[in-house]
């Protein structure tokens, strides 16, 4: 049975109606939904949540009612059986230990831009749709104060770095990438992350800080700049879009801007602990401004002589098994080839008309509906701002050289 299923595309220039649960029960037998649920509730356990398939159920309908009901009910199957190898991605370094804070904040008048980085790891393809971190802003400093939150997440070196190294840090390796990765960083002045922020403490102390002194080598060990107290404040970050990243090591940068005082990021306990994730190859945080940067300098090895140190933080998301983008809950069609242009069900137009046969099935009876079925999906495409009428007709012309539906 094919993989990707029937998804029939709508009219183009027409928007897909989405019908409710309810309307669907108008449209299938008691007995129908009741073996469907069933279904459903057999890989519950294996589905990331209810809720998800549930909506996923909503998102289907228009497509399932579009097709003929026996096709129909078995896009709906093979939906709730593929789903199995959904799951979610957690990582956290735990709860602060109250070691050090170190300064993580954009540039604003009269201040340089600072960055404190951890990391961790992926061991296979994600989403990521949100994060945690945990730091402390000045008593009697009202949350509203949080005015910018950007998140940037970075390679290890040395990918993404300039050569030759400039010598002013004791060393790169293990560090930050010289610049982040473009297509993961987030910033709620563009409006690509929503956070909010809530009180964990009204006092927490930081036995140690890293705020300014942060000096090309051979002056980088201040030892810190002592105890800082201040409230201690989680902040949570929605990504919209989610972060999509391959399995690899990475670091996690956020950044807190205050209209009033400064965010210092707090530390979390190394190695990590449960309920924490430990895993092989943690790393030290780093920390660097625009005077250091490229560069970046290890905040417990060589300023404070302490440490080393992880920072406060979490993620979730969910597996994206091809990596397009969409997690596997939600991904009608699995094995996207990779860097293939997606819709929202996680499917290419090679995988919506392929050119072995139609996805629900069987054979094109000639060339034309292949290629007519090539032209529906592209001009679906360009309706949903996912690619250019002119890709789309290069895509079509493309079929059309093609010999599927052919039958040679
Ligand atoms: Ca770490
Ligand atoms: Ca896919």
């Amino acid at each position: 049975m094919a993989l990707c299923p029937a998804v029939r595309l709508p009219p183009p220039g027409t928007t897909p109606t989405r019908i409710t649960l309810h309307e669907m029960h108008n449209r299938f037998s008691l007995t129908t939904l009741t073996f469907m649920k069933s279904i459903i509730e057999q890989n519950i356990t294996k589905i990331v949540n209810k809720a998800s398939v549930l909506g996923r159920l909503e998102q289907l309908t228009w497509a399932v009612l579009s097709a003929n009901t026996t096709t129909a009910m078995a896009l709906v199957f093979l939906q709730m059986a593929s789903r199995a190898s959904a799951a979610t991605f957690s990582f956290s370094t735990g709860a602060p230990d109250g070691k050090i804070a170190t300064l993580s904040t954009p540039a604003s008048p009269g201040k340089v831009q600072t960055e404190t980085a951890d990391d961790f790891v992926v061991t296979q393809s994600v989403v990521i749709s949100q994060a945690t971190f945990t730091g402390l802003i000045p008593s009697g400093v009202p949350l509203s104060s949080i005015s910018q939150v950007e998140i940037e997440m970075y390679h290890v070196f040395p990918l993404d770095t300039a050569f030759p190294l400039s010598g002013n840090v004791p060393t790169r390796t293990n560090s930050p990438a010289d610049v982040e990765i473009d297509s993961a960083t987030r910033d709620s002045v563009d409006g690509s992350l929503a956070f909010s922020a809530t009180i964990v403490s009204s006092s927490f102390t930081a036995s140690n800080s890293v705020v300014h002194g942060i000096n090309k080598h051979p002056n980088e060990r201040t030892n810190g700049e002592g105890a800082v107290t201040g409230e201690e404040v989680s902040i949570t970050v929605q990504f919209n879009p989610p972060v999509s990243l391959p399995a690899d090591h990475y670091f996690f940068r956020p950044e807190v801007l205050l209209t009033t005082g400064e965010f210092l990021w707090l530390s979390a306990p190394r190695p990590i602990v449960a309920p924490g994730t430990p895993f092989m190859g943690d790393l030290q945080s780093w920390i660097r401004n625009d005077a250091l940067a490229p560069d970046w300098l290890r905040i417990g090895t060589d300023i404070t002589g302490q440490g080393p140190f992880n920072a406060a933080f979490s993620l979730s998301g969910e597996t994206d098994a091809d990596g397009d983008g969409v997690p596997d809950s939600v991904d009608l069609c699995s094995d996207t080839l990779a860097d293939a242009i997606v819709d929202a069900n996680g499917c290419s137009i090679d995988q919506l008309a392929p050119c072995s046969g139609p996805a629900s099935g069987g054979v094109w009876k000639n060339h034309g509906q292949y290629v007519s079925a090539v032209a529906q999906a592209a001009e679906a495409f360009v309706a949903e701002g996912l690619i250019t009428a002119e890709q789309a007709d290069e895509i079509v012309a493309h079929a059309a050289q093609s010999n599927c539906g052919t039958n040679k």
